[in-house]
């Protein structure tokens, strides 16, 4: 069997096309752009490159778009204080702190700092709790993205084995909690592996749904897989550069071989990472929606 190629590519597209609509007739009807700004500290090639994408993606979509970038040695203080100008900003209903900070400036004490209201990553304390309660929040955007991909896909989730290759609080987390919700996508039976995991084969040859979020290039092979699973390859590695310069990628997901014994399989580049660019561009017109009082 050769796996069907969930693309994210043209789910995102897809998406874009329903939220474009929605922004025009936000406009058109109440008079309301969403606003988006993006900050990033650094320069690190691959975090440059998303929230380019992130601010190209909102600004095709007629979404206000602001991009802020600072440079490496930015204090914490002056973060903070930026952060704390957008919260402050009425033309701006979303603030993407893009991660992962330099080790000097204290994560959780920025993303505490973003206004839950504008907080669109849904990183925030407040929208993580809501989430694990099931009430209405941001949902995390690449999470997000993958309910979607899952959902459109017809993936049946109730009841599935899924088995999260990952815990960190980006996607292995908040993936495994939505998945076990009463929810669409939802109801399923997770389990999460991580680097203390005894035997990770053990899991994942009886997962139906296999969600790779590693980092490891290439880790998950079809020996680990059970034939006719669903694989989600959430890695995006950077493994080479070609003699233009350009980044080879490479997923968790050892692509080749688990295609032949997959059902459905996501490719990389072109899976989750549209989708999470495409679930922010979501979260921002909801966050613009909420603050003008139409929903
Ligand atoms: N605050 N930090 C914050 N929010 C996020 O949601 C993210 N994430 C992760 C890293 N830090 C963050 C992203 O935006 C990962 N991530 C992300 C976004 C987009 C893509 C990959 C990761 C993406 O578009 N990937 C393309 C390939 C792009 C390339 O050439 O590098 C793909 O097709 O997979």
């Amino acid at each position: 069997m050769t796996a069907k190629i969930i693309s994210g590519t043209e789910t995102a597209k897809a998406i874009r096309e329903e939220l474009k609509q929605e922004v025009d007739q936000l406009r058109e009807k109440h008079n309301v752009v969403p606003g988006l700004v993006t900050i990033l500290v650094g320069e690190d090639p691959a975090s440059q490159s998303y929230v380019t994408a992130k601010t190209k993606t909102a600004k095709a979509l007629g979404i206000h778009s602001e991009q802020v970038t600072l440079p490496a040695e930015t204090s914490e203080q002056e973060l903070l204080a930026i952060v704390d100008k957008y919260n402050n900003d009425v033309k701006i209903n979303g603030i993407l702190v893009q991660l992962p900070l330099p080790k000097h400036i204290n994560e959780g004490k920025v993303l505490f700092a973003i206004n839950p209201d504008k907080d669109v990553d849904g990183f925030h304390p407040v929208n993580v709790g809501k989430m694990m309660l099931g009430e209405q929040c941001f949902l995390p955007c690449t999470p997000h993205g993958i309910l979607e991909l899952l959902q459109r896909s017809g993936t049946e989730t109730s009841g599935a084995e899924v088995v999260i290759l990952g815990r960190s609080n980006i996607v292995g987390k908040p993936i495994a909690n939505l998945m076990l919700q009463k929810r669409k996508a939802g109801n399923a039976t997770v389990t999460i592996c991580h680097t203390r995991t005894k035997d990770m084969a053990f899991h994942t040859r009886r997962a139906d749904i296999i969600i790779a979020a590693v980092g490891v290039p290439k880790m998950v092979t079809a020996d680990m897989i059970k034939e006719g699973a669903v694989v989600i390859d959430v890695g995006v590695n950077r493994i080479g550069m070609t003699s233009e310069g350009k980044a080879i990628l490479a997923g968790d997901v050892d692509f080749e071989s688990v295609k032949e014994k997959a059902a459905a399989i996501t490719p990389v580049p072109g899976g989750v990472g549209p989708m999470t660019i495409t679930m922010l561009m979501k979260n921002t017109v909801q966050a613009a929606k909420q603050a003008a009082g139409l929903i």
